[in-house]
């Protein structure tokens, strides 16, 4: 008689159990994270007003440090843009992932975290530049300029609709792919992982029409080393080429007209810098052609008639005020956009559980050292602006002072969303720093390394070591030379303390620490030796913009054994 009740009771309670089971299932995906990675090109921390308020407000990129935290202390292991992308995507340094320099294409068997995520049951979609030679693997959507992308009237490669050209503006335009991804191809029942990265401020510095004219007229501080004479350190600072008044293009990047240029016998010194601006110019219709000349023609006329009178001085701070009026003017648009796309997760309910991150490829000299550009593992390139938020994990407003990189991306999302982190990936996840559960993280020292030399702006090949209080640095191959900073005595980087008699201690200590790093990170010279060899014998297969032959066939018959 009890025995029908109770295979009942048996059955019911392993429907139960696995019912449950499917709906604890159910509700832990549910609460997987959504991912928006917000990041921009050559966006330097000095350009963003939780940062620094001498230059510029940004209150919508702001908004993300107030809802979560800002990290002061944020960098990257290489300082230049697809290599930079390389390693936030594969949570691997530069030697291991292959993508050591731009010129040559990512090599697509790295299994990337956007990957993972698909495979683990996230929507992901990737618009805007990514820079690689090729296309993303892991994404359901994608929309992306080829290589560097314009600022007006963009081109798109897409995945599912070909070539594309779109009339606009391009961080704009990229927004609004986004938008449109997250409103009507993004579905409900799924988390999602995107990837929105704008073009902006790279080089060569198109604001938006709708901000030429506030832009082209407000004056910037100038900082302080903007004269920088480049004694005390070695000669890798020496020999790049990034500074304002000699290196940047007068038609391209400071928008003096060629024909102005031609009637007050500026030379091209380039062999670029006319067909730098006609290119990016040269992509306006008509109407955004008249907006633009409105309000740089009356610009090029007061620079005619000043230009026979100026001095060196004078050309190198009308040069620091065109740069930063046209570089801070394209920032303005990436703030008001990402302000749409944090008022759009908000209106829809998206704000809690998700990571939003905004960072940019590395940072960028604003005139400091005289320079712009970036490369150089001192401060306003090796760091990188890093502002999160996740309101349900991390207390609003708070701020964290550790050395936190680039390397670190792919592990914090994987453990975010509860992904298995491939062992093979060499950064740290920083969901402990975000959740306030700081006796978790024991780094006190990062690693760097950039290789791409000979090349544009012509920075030396160098690697370092990074603690909070010093920067050991080696400069190599047609150099061989060592520089150490004392970061807390001389925050600008002026005076290389590396054969001074009182760092010796510290110079030893460094060099240990540097050893042990390399190894940990499995770099070394011979794999130096060996990237430096393919680099030469590829680059002198392809060239590369901005670099005279000559120039390439002396550094070509070096010895290009490293010691
Ligand atoms: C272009 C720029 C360079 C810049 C590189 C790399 N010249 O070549 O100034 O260093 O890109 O930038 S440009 O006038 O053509 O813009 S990166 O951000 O892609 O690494
Ligand atoms: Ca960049």
């Amino acid at each position: 008689m009890h025995k029908p009740s109770f295979h009942l009771f048996i059955c019911s309670l392993i429907v139960f159990v696995i019912f449950s089971c499917e709906q604890k299932k159910e509700d832990e995906q549910k609460k997987r994270p959504n991912i928006v990675f917000i990041m921009s090109d050559d966006h330097a921390y000095q350009a963003i007003s939780a940062y620094d308020t001498r230059l510029i407000h940004t209150p919508n990129i702001d908004r993300i440090a107030e809802m979560g935290m800002l990290f002061t202390n944020a960098s990257v292991t290489n300082s230049i843009c697809a290599p930079s992308r390389a390693t936030i995507l594969t949570g691997k340094h530069s030697h291991l992932n292959g993508k050591t320099d731009n010129h040559f294409p990512f090599d697509t068997t790295n299994v990337t975290f956007p990957q993972l995520f698909q495979d683990a049951g996230y929507q992901t979609a990737m618009f805007g530049k990514l820079h690689f030679g090729n296309n993303p693997k892991g994404f359901d959507q994608f929309k992306i300029l080829p290589g560097q992308g314009n600022y007006y009237n963009p081109d798109f490669i897409t995945k599912n609709e070909g070539n594309i050209k779109v009339e606009g503006y391009v961080t704009d335009i990229i927004t609004d792919m986004t938008l449109d991804w997250l409103e009507n191809e993004k579905v409900d029942d799924k988390p999602f992982m995107l990837m929105y990265l704008h073009k902006a401020p790279h080089r060569e510095w198109l604001p938006a029409e709708r901000h030429l004219t506030e832009f082209a007229q407000n004056e910037y501080p100038e900082p302080v080393t903007l004269f920088d004479d480049y004694s005390g350190r070695g000669t890798a600072a020496k020999e790049a080429e990034m500074n304002l008044l000699h290196h940047m293009n007068w038609a391209g990047d400071s928008k003096v007209y060629p024909e102005v240029m031609d009637e007050l016998g500026i030379p091209d010194a380039s062999g670029w810098d006319k067909g730098a601006f006609k290119r990016e110019v040269g992509r306006m219709n008509s109407a955004q052609r008249e907006n633009w000349d409105r309000v740089y023609m009356p610009l090029n006329e007061e620079f005619k008639a000043a230009y026979p009178n100026m001095s060196e001085e004078e050309k190198m701070k009308w040069r620091y005020q065109r740069y930063m009026q046209d570089y801070l003017g394209t920032i303005a648009s990436v703030d008001e956009n990402v302000g749409r796309v944090l008022d759009y997760l908000e209106a829809n309910g998206l704000m809690e559980n998700t990571i939003i991150v905004y960072t940019s490829d590395q940072g960028f000299y604003l005139g400091e050292h005289g320079w712009f550009d970036k490369r150089f593992v001192y401060n306003e390139s090796f760091k990188t602006p890093l502002l999160v938020a996740w309101p349900e994990k991390i207390k609003a407003g708070s701020r964290s002072d550790e050395m936190v990189q680039n390397l670190d991306f792919a592990q914090t999302f994987l453990e975010a969303a509860g992904i298995e982190t491939p062992a093979d990936m060499q950064g740290e996840s920083l969901i402990p720093l975000l959740t306030g559960d700081t006796e978790k993280w024991d780094r006190e020292a990062v690693y760097y390394h950039y290789y791409e030399y000979p090349s544009i702006h012509m920075v030396k090949r160098h690697y370092a070591i990074v603690t909070k209080e010093y920067k050991l640095i080696h400069f190599y191959f047609d150099v061989d030379e060592w520089e150490l900073y004392d970061r807390m005595n001389d925050p600008y980087e002026l005076k290389n303390v590396y054969d001074d008699p009182e760092y010796a201690g510290i110079r030893e200590k460094l060099h240990g620490e540097l050893d042990a790093m390399r190894e940990k990170y499995g770099d070394s010279s011979e794999i130096s030796q060996r990237l430096l060899e393919e680099y030469l014998r590829q680059f002198e297969k392809v060239g590369a913009q901005g670099f005279k032959d000559s120039q390439l066939q002396e550094i070509l018959k070096k010895d290009t054994s490293l010691k």
